[in-house]
């Protein structure tokens, strides 16, 4: 069975991600705004995208950018209306895309009604929607259930007050998880924060968090691996507890199996390829694809800080990604996401390839040859089609960075650095690498003031000094800019998608820490993809396995030394004869 006789919409597409509050503020208040978006979308249909996906734009206080939703069926009021939600979703489909919406429901606000009245009292008929424990007792001192560091500092669990109990967050403390053990909690997720959407003409739904909804119920506490502070990292417990197969075949169920849409799941601590098929095989009936985060961690070091390493290695980056692929193959009759960016990682330039001014345009050009050429589906975070990079150096972390992820790093560091100058610089440089935050300042549209993001003085996080030499409209009138290449890109994608969307992966040169070289290919037809990833010239050899006359499609140099790659050099050459054209370029 080839896996091009299982078509869907969603194998042959490719995501565009849009974070409301930097991607085009229509009303001048310095945020970005639903009516911005809608204002945008021939610039994303020109790109040669068919998906958009918004990151979500609920009604939410903003602990953490709208991650923590106080109701999932109304608007950010600063984002706009619930007309302006119809109207995104009408002229999405009017230019032929589709579009699909964040579903965040392992966890809500603490201002959602749920949860108000959850915490009203032990006896509230909501009591159960959310995880309340009681304290332990330990040398005469109330404590926790356990010692479960959350994901942004602190403790996973909550003293409240006036109930005398705790709540469970695996993320902030204004994000308490819900109890998805209990049935009426997740058919009142099903029914207004899945289904409502749905029958509303959505898409589909980026699923954040989707392994976390089962929990270990007993709370087992984690190893310490940090004795200077009593709560530790237990990433292994967060995850895929012993229900979340049930749960999710259960959603699949009841929302996703009724409509034809697609389902992505975000899926923290999962690397390994046996736990993630599960998830996606078409027959097990859960989720259409994961975005898995192997690649993404690549480059953060082990212990609490998680420090940039410089040194992360090409061998364990093609790994991962075959690892991936292998998804693809027609016998698991699965599919798998690709990704360099999202909005919880910093600009892919600035880490796998160089933000130098003399390598930049090179090698965003060099990452999109990756990103655009394997199987799987593609997902391209806003302002990575122009190869924006991380904020300057020069900013000062605790002043221009806003996220809250960051906001603890920074405590964390510094109490665990104390007197340390060289563990404080270390830190910080680690967060000008890593920060959520360089993937959010405002997009890059034009030299004007404030990036023409808007047209107030104050944006909401500050844009980027690169917008100058950085936009889309001085991309949009120069042949060789990212943003040509880009569309170019994915119009061959299309064009040859037996290859590149449906074709087999093969890894040349495993070992090679300095070129990543693979073949993509369909029946005689092949196409050879070569990346240097290094700022030094590269030997390179055509894989013996290449069959036919090698003739070069695409290249981001203008011309071509025969057995030398350039720096962030990337060719992809096809057999001279391939017949898998299937529309006119
Ligand atoms: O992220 C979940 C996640 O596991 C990480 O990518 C997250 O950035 C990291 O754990 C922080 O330490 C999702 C969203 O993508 C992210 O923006 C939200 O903050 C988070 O869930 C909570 O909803």
């Amino acid at each position: 069975m080839a896996n091009e006789t299982l078509p869907k919409w969603w194998k042959e597409a490719t995501v565009y991600q849009i974070y409301p509050a930097s991607f085009k503020d229509s009303n001048g208040d310095g945020l970005g705004d639903i009516p911005g978006i809608s204002s945008k979308l021939d610039y994303i249909r020109d790109l040669g995208v068919n998906v958009i996906w918004i990151c979500p734009f609920y009604k939410s206080p903003q602990y953490d950018m709208g991650y923590d939703i106080a109701d999932y069926q109304d608007v950010h009021a600063p984002y706009g209306s619930k007309a302006d939600v119809d109207a995104l979703i009408a002229g999405t489909h009017a230019r032929g895309m589709k579009i699909i919406f964040d579903l965040v429901v392992n966890h809500t606000s603490h201002e959602h009604a749920w949860f108000q009245e959850s915490r009203r009292s032990r006896d509230s008929p909501k009591r159960d929607w959310y995880m309340w424990r009681p304290a332990k007792v330990v040398d005469g001192k109330r404590v926790p259930p356990n010692n479960w560091r959350s994901n942004f500092g602190g403790s996973v669990w909550e003293w409240d007050e006036p109930t005398q109990e705790y709540y469970l967050h695996y993320f902030a403390v204004q994000q308490p998880d819900l109890n998805w053990e209990n049935p009426v909690v997740r058919k009142a997720v099903y029914a207004t924060a899945v289904n409502y959407w749905l029958d509303k003409g959505v898409d589909g739904f980026r699923i954040d968090t989707v392994n976390m909804y089962s929990k270990f119920l007993d709370f087992p506490d984690a190893a310490v691996v940090d004795p200077s502070t009593p709560w530790q990292p237990a990433d292994k417990y967060y995850s895929n507890g012993p229900r979340l197969h049930e749960f999710l075949k259960e959603m699949h169920r009841e929302c996703f199996s009724k409509y034809d849409v697609v389902s992505i799941g975000e899926c923290p601590n999962t690397p390994n390829f046996k736990d993630v098929l599960p998830f996606v095989s078409t027959q097990e009936k859960e989720l259409d694809m994961v975005i898995q985060f192997d690649l993404a961690s690549l480059d953060h070091g082990g212990g609490e800080l998680r420090l940039w390493r410089r040194d992360w290695k090409l061998h364990l980056f093609k790994a991962i990604t075959e690892d991936a692929q292998i998804l693809a193959i027609p016998e698991h009759d699965a599919w798998c996401t690709t990704y360099l960016e999202n909005h919880d990682q910093a600009r892919s330039v600035s880490r796998f390839g160089s933000d130098a001014p003399q390598f930049r345009v090179q090698s965003a050009k060099m990452l999109a040859t990756y990103l655009l050429t394997l199987s799987g589906t593609p997902i391209v975070y806003q302002g990575e089609e122009l190869g924006m990079v991380n904020m300057p150096r020069s900013w000062d972390v605790e002043k221009e960075y806003k996220d809250l992820n960051t906001v603890d790093y920074m405590r964390e560091l510094r109490r665990i650095a104390g007197d340390d100058k060289d563990m404080l610089e270390k830190g910080i440089y680690s967060a000008q690498m890593t920060a959520r935050d360089h993937s959010r300042t405002p997009m890059q549209w034009d030299s004007s003031p404030n990036a023409g993001f808007t047209t107030a003085k104050q944006t909401w996080m500050r844009v980027n000094d690169s917008f100058t030499e950085i936009n889309a409209a001085a991309q949009e009138q120069d042949g060789s800019s990212v943003l040509a290449f880009y569309r170019t890109l994915l119009k061959l994608r299309h064009t040859y998608k037996q290859l590149f969307i449906y074709g087999s992966f093969e890894l040349s040169e495993p070992d090679n820490e300095d070129t990543m070289t693979f073949i993509k290919r369909h029946e005689e037809d092949n196409a050879l993809v070569l990346l240097n990833f290094t700022k030094d010239d590269q030997p390179f050899v055509v894989p013996s396995r290449f069959k036919g006359r090698p003739e070069l499609l695409i290249s981001n140099l203008p011309t071509a030394q025969k057995h030398v790659l350039r720096p962030y050099e990337a060719r992809i050459y096809i057999n001279h004869d391939a017949k898998t054209m299937t529309n006119g370029v």
